[in-house]
């Protein structure tokens, strides 16, 4: 029997600031897809709603709480990833408290959608790149 397809659900955010930059974090080294630029986020543990999953890795990841009121669904994007799929869910937001801090990447940084072409980012990320762009 073939193996079943797998998918692995991975949240993400675009932090959106005044200026319609967004925030994007570096991949630290010895984890995977070290040294790229991402939107952050990360796997949605079994139980856990997608919302939930990315309210709990901005707080892990950058010190900051987003209201789940203020998480806007935007787009979704997958690549393979061994011999599974990640499915990669990006959620917009405008609106939290507290001043990122990169607690787990190596840096952070505030880019506009249109420099992000220039960027090594994840296969996943990459493809939301253009809505972003066109939504901003
Ligand atoms: N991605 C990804 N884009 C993106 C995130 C947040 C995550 O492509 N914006 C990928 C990277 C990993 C997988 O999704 O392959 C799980 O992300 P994460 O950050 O939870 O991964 P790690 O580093 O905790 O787990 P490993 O992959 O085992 O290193």
């Amino acid at each position: 029997m073939t193996k079943a397809a797998y998918l692995l659900p991975v949240v993400a955010a675009a932090l959106v600031d005044a200026d319609g930059r967004v925030l994007l974090q570096q991949r630290p080294e010895g984890r995977s897809l070290a040294g790229l630029w991402e939107f952050p986020g990360g796997k949605v543990e079994p139980g856990e709603t997608p919302e939930a999953a990315l309210i709990r890795e901005l707080e892990e990841e950058l010190a900051i709480t987003v209201p789940q009121a203020c998480l806007a669904p935007a787009a979704f994007a997958s690549a393979p990833l061994d011999d599974r799929h990640l499915l990669l869910l990006l959620y917009i937001t405008r609106k939290w408290t507290g001043v990122p801090r990169a607690l787990e990447a190596s840096a952070l940084r505030w880019v506009r959608p249109a420099d992000m072409h220039d960027l090594p980012m994840p296969p996943a990320d990459r493809p939301l790149i253009g809505l972003l762009d066109a939504l901003l």
